[in-house]
């Protein structure tokens, strides 16, 4: 029998044509003669009979009306797809709208087998992945992670024929994991490859992916108008660039400089070594200190002038100084305090929601572009894109840093002009905090730690088994927050505990103003207390964190911890998104980053969001919402750091309100390798 749980298989060996075993059943799709792509159909009953030969589990599909894929397959299933070049996110949504539009999970299963085939892979496993996340008969189908069926975006390309040989040439159960050395872009002679374990960290990119899949640009205004997404991107992205330049200080860099001149040669280069498997060609490199050029791909359809960006971001400034946009009819919409950066959030990113493509263009989107074909502007050597071009592998490239850190400015322009949070809003009358420590000592130990997941389902061809990776990426131990709160209040009250982590000093070693520091505090968690009259005492797990997802989930893969029938999928209720557990804390220093630990508790009738809770995703809600339901804050995304401290205010101390506290706290690293607990 058929369940719902069958679609997740069609990820599984994305260029192995569907009538191929699949999971770990080894399943086959009964694929019906006119769903063989042409090449197929002359060995079509040789090949389906040789196939279901080897199984007991066959999945019938039902015959429905196919409709045209007709442009959708203008991308070849041997080029790169990537969301950042208009003509690819356009079919991307066309197929969004076809998985979408069946009428039941049956006929999906029938079109995507169809589809699957013929379709770029890439492109598939998007589309297919952004309509399972949506469609209400799949929405809690728990989606396997992205690593494991294009390892290719995510491993050293050398890996690859050591996994193949160990395939064919050691059993199964003798197989040893393949390691991944920390270091393989870059030598020590680049001073940017100190952060190549934040960069290239698997679960940070999994989780980029995995938020733009959430959040896509084009398809249904029922898809993309999702509560407060444009909000979403600039303070996911944010606290993305805020977390890097943490770790850049735990490494003895400055702040990364924001690209805002697009004229000037990129300084840092960036090697990715990686090949992808679906376009048989490396990610082509960026050398150092190339320019912008403008782009004249005829074949991606794509002829802008860097002059665009300018006259996009000039744009955009002006509006942001005149406090309005204006719409495609020419009506104004005010960036009012507090659904402004929405707005602006959608104009940057020019998602469908963009008031007005027109005129503020699409400047995110085509810094990455820009990037992403800095070797091949006019496409004379036939190159593909960059990683920048791709959301998979873009947080890898050090410009990406560069690029979101303009891009995140913009953002601050905006919060700049806005009303700052006098005292009376920000205290909780009554509510006292009179400690916070952490239990630790006040210190958090980081170290590396290795961890092995299994690439076999993604690896094309080759023969069966599990092939394991071992790579090494930051960790932390984990610890808990102790916070003591006095309520004077005559009774009970509830309240949001918001943590946030910056570092105590500049790049210089000089003590921050709150103005600058405020940009750099890292979100760690947010969660809901109630108070009793008197003393309480709070006591919240590392790990329990709202910013983050275990390790298990960002990585999980289709058989593990899950129900067989497909109908009871509510107790694993995450649905994907989340920054990785193993990166909430930064790295810190050998001899111990010092620290500001902030802990507010915030009035939770001013922040509270009424809504229904049932069914909801686990996720990580800080970063990525809640699926399905409104942004579980009623405050602005980043609140209270999101704007600029009250007149009279420098530092983080005088900012300080009663219901705020600021403990000191250190990051110590030691550099040590902890070996693997568990594969996955
Ligand atoms: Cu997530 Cu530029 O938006 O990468």
């Amino acid at each position: 029998m058929s369940t719902p749980n069958n679609l997740l298989l069609l990820f599984e060996h994305p260029q192995e044509p569907a009538y191929v075993p699949k999971g770990s059943k080894k399943t086959v799709f009964n694929v019906p003669y006119n769903y063989l792509p042409d090449k197929y159909k002359p060995i079509g009953v040789a090949l389906t009979d040789r196939f279901g030969a080897q199984t007991n589990e066959k999945i019938p599909l039902k015959k429905i009306a196919i409709p045209e894929l007709g442009e959708i397959l203008d991308l070849a299933r041997d080029e790169n797809f990537s969301l950042f070049l208009p003509k690819h996110r356009d079919i991307a949504g066309q197929l969004i709208e076809i998985f979408m539009g069946m009428r039941t999970w049956e006929d999906l299963l029938s079109m995507a087998v169809y589809a699957r085939d013929r379709v770029n892979p890439y492109l598939f496993n998007y589309a297919f992945s952004v309509a399972l996340l949506h469609r209400e008969d799949t929405k809690k189908l728990d989606l396997p992670s992205l690593a494991r069926f294009f390892p290719d975006k995510f491993c050293d390309s050398k890996i690859f024929v050591r996994a193949r040989e160990e395939a064919k040439l050691v059993p199964e159960g003798l197989r040893t994991p393949l390691v991944i050395p920390k270091d393989f872009t870059a030598s020590e002679l680049e001073e940017e490859q100190r952060l190549a374990y934040f960069r290239e960290d698997i679960g940070a990119n999994l989780h980029h992916w995995h938020w733009h899949l959430v959040y896509p640009l084009n398809g249904s205004k029922e898809i993309v108008a999702k509560n407060r997404r444009g909000e979403l991107f600039y303070y996911m992205h944010q606290q993305i660039i805020a977390r890097y330049n943490f770790e850049r200080f735990c490494n003895k860099l400055k702040r990364t400089e924001r690209f805002n001149d697009f004229t000037q040669p990129i300084k840092e280069g960036y090697f990715p070594k990686l090949d992808s498997a679906v376009a048989s060609r490396a990610y082509p490199p960026r050398v150092a200190n190339q320019k912008f050029q403008d782009l004249r791909r005829t074949a991606d359809q794509i002829n802008v002038d860097v002059e665009d960006l300018k006259r996009w971001s000039d744009r955009i400034f002006n509006a942001i100084h005149e406090g309005f946009v204006k719409n495609e009819k020419g009506q104004i919409i005010f960036l009012t305090e507090n659904e402004g950066i929405d707005i602006l959030g959608n104009i940057v990113e020019s998602s469908v929601l963009s008031p007005n493509r027109t005129v503020y263009g699409d400047l995110h989107n085509m810094g990455h572009v820009f990037s992403a074909f800095i070797h091949d502007p006019d496409h004379r050597y036939l190159e593909t894109f960059g990683v920048m071009g791709d959301v998979a592998t873009a947080m890898r490239d050090p410009f990406f840093y560069r690029w979101h850190s303009y891009i995140d400015d913009i953002f601050q322009q905006h919060k700049n002009t806005l009303p700052r949070y006098s005292e009376d809003t920000l205290k909780y009358p009554g509510i006292t905090i009179t400690g916070v420590e952490i239990d630790t000592s006040n210190i958090l130990n980081t170290f590396w730690q290795q961890s092995d997941i299994d690439l076999s389902r993604g690896m094309d061809f080759q023969e069966e088994g599990s092939v394991f990776v071992r790579f090494t990426h930051l960790q932390h131990q984990p610890f808990t927050y102790n916070i003591s709160v006095k309520n004077d209040n005559p009774g009970t009250k509830m309240g949001t505990c918001r943590i946030f982590l910056a570092p105590k000093f500049d790049e210089r070693g000089r003590a921050w103003v709150l103005r600058e520091q405020r940009v750099m505090f890292i979100e760690l968690d947010k969660f809901i207390v109630t108070l009793k009259q008197g003393v309480n005492t709070i006591q919240r797990k590392s790990d329990q964190s709202s910013v983050t997802i275990p390790f298990e989930r960002s990585f999980r893969d289709l058989d593990t911890n899950r129900p067989s029938d497909g109908t009871d999928l509510n107790q694993f209720n995450f649905c994907g998104c989340g920054w990785p557990q193993h990166l909430l804390i930064p790295k810190g220093t050998p001899e111990g980053m010092p620290c500001e630990l902030f802990v507010m508790i915030s009035n939770y009738d001013d922040d509270k969001v009424e809504q229904n809770m049932d069914g909801a995703c686990n996720d990580a809600g800080s970063y990525c919402g809640i699926k399905d339901k409104l942004y579980p804050d009623r405050r602005s995304m980043g609140y209270p750091f999101d704007r600029l401290p009250r007149e009279g205010v420098k530092t983080l101390r005088e900012f300080l309100t009663p219901n705020m506290r600021v403990a000191d706290v250190t990051i110590r690293f030691k550099d040590r390798t902890i070996a693997p607990k568990q594969a996955f």
